[in-house]
């Protein structure tokens, strides 16, 4: 069989933090080779996959040496024979060798990398590119992006509340326009952080340092950065929102560090529904805290041709969409690989998504890689939307290149999704 699995190597390599992370080869019978490394989140939920760190204080603890380890030695043993195109069975064995709910023996990181690289020779050896491989026949388009202009929270230091300020370029006729437009919004906000003296330099995910004095200033000069590129608010151009709320709320209370206030459910919900009627938002990611089920579906319920996403509050977990999907809580999943494990265990997220009719964003990490493994499973599975962070530094545009590189291939500039694959088609801005 030449998909069969014949060799398995591990290796400590160094993130985008430049802390240690984990790399896998995986080399089959017929000489095809995949590769792949984990990222790392920093705001990570609490139902998450966790990485397998060393601890001590090498590297702050978070040295990998033992998920290298567990890479070379045990998953190598349990995976040599396998066929690489059957990765149900792989990442079957990948979980029973783990043995626990959260991936914490031998490590999300570990098991991360290991699945993704299997894909990855699977595909080298039918000889197509692993969104090919994926899509198995099936028609595809790439994903809208979602990108980001400023970065907050636990990125930035805590500098300020909300984690991502993003725009998604929602009147764009292609991908390569998208990232076209979403360039000249990048350089003028930098642009205009300059002129206000507000310019240090740039958060974990390459997006601007948030030196504001409250969240709804940074809104502001979202908006501006928006029209001084030329665009037109809303229509063109719109802004999206990761809050990440579980950072700063829990137990229904929410702490806005900068405003020093405090806000319970309902008032958090209230100014979240107060930024989406003052600005063109059609997309907001963890409105409320993980452990705010009530609130999330109360303010899904409040919203309309928004995309509420789910990201700490699902952790990329089919049965916790399911029962979000259930309690109306949330109208899109954000899909982030490591935060299950495997790529079958993520797929089955993304399916579970699919049948509630939900939308899907396919996500980085803030902690990231020359890893391009996302955006291959962004389109062989047909995910509307892409987030990667922000649009400088190359763990982030070896991803949107990426994506250039198969619009290419597919012959075009990336045709997008249909406009009714995403929810804002009616919205107030829209045209
Ligand atoms: C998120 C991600 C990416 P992290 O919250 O969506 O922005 O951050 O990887 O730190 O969880
Ligand atoms: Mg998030």
């Amino acid at each position: 069989m030449v998909s069969q699995i014949e060799k398995v190597i591990g290796r400590r390599v160094w993130d985008s933090r430049g802390w240690p992370t984990v790399e896998v080869e995986i080399r089959l019978a017929s000489g095809a080779m995949g590769r792949a490394l984990a990222p790392a989140g920093a705001s990570t939920g609490s139902a998450e996959a966790v990485d397998l760190r060393d601890g001590g204080p090498r590297f702050r603890g978070k040295d990998v040496t033992k998920a290298v380890r567990a890479v070379e030695a045990e998953i190598a043993r349990d995976l040599r024979g396998m066929d690489a195109t059957d990765q149900a069975a792989v990442d079957a064995a990948l979980v029973a060798l783990d043995g626990t709910p959260n991936k914490s023996r031998i490590g999300g990181n570990a098991i991360v990398a290991t699945s993704m690289a299997v894909a990855h020779a699977a595909a080298a050896s039918a000889g197509v590119p692993l969104w090919k491989y994926l899509a198995g026949g099936r028609a595809v388009h790439l994903p809208l992006p979602e990108i980001q202009i400023f970065g907050g929270g636990a990125h930035a230091g805590r500098r300020i509340d909300v984690q991502d300020f993003m725009v998604i370029a929602v009147g764009a006729s292609n991908y390569t326009e998208a990232l076209d437009w979403t360039a000249e919004v990048y350089h003028s906000a930098g642009q205009l952080m300059s002129d206000a003296g507000l310019l240090a330099g740039v958060a974990d995910e390459g997006g601007f340092w948030p030196l504001f004095q409250n969240n709804s200033e940074a809104l502001d000069m979202l908006m501006r950065a928006i029209e001084r590129a030329g665009f037109r608010p809303g229509e063109q151009v719109a802004i999206s929102l990761d809050i990440a709320a579980s950072q700063f709320g829990s137990g229904g209370r929410y702490r806005l560090g900068l405003e020093k206030r405090e806000l319970d459910s309902a008032a958090m919900s209230e100014m979240l529904l107060d930024w989406l009627r003052r600005y063109p938002i059609v997309a907001i990611e963890d409105p409320l805290a993980e452990d705010d089920a009530a609130g999330i579906a109360a303010f899904t319920q409040q919203t309309k041709n928004v995309a509420v996403v789910g990201d700490d509050f699902l952790a990329t977990n089919a049965a916790r969409i399911r029962s979000a999907a259930a309690a109306g809580a949330c109208n899109t999943a954000l899909i982030k690989p490591n935060q299950i494990g495997t790529l079958t265990e993520t797929k089955a997220a993304f399916d579970a998504a699919v049948e509630a009719h939900w939308g899907t964003i396919v996500s980085a990490r803030s902690g990231e890689t020359e890893d391009a493994t996302i955006v291959h499973l962004a389109v062989g599975w047909g995910a509307p939307m892409l987030k990667v962070g922000s649009f400088t530094r190359s763990e982030r545009m070896v991803k949107w290149n990426e994506g250039l590189r198969i619009a290419e291939a597919l012959g075009g500039k990336g045709e997008l999704p249909p406009r009714k694959a995403f929810p804002w088609d009616k919205g107030p801005w829209a045209k």
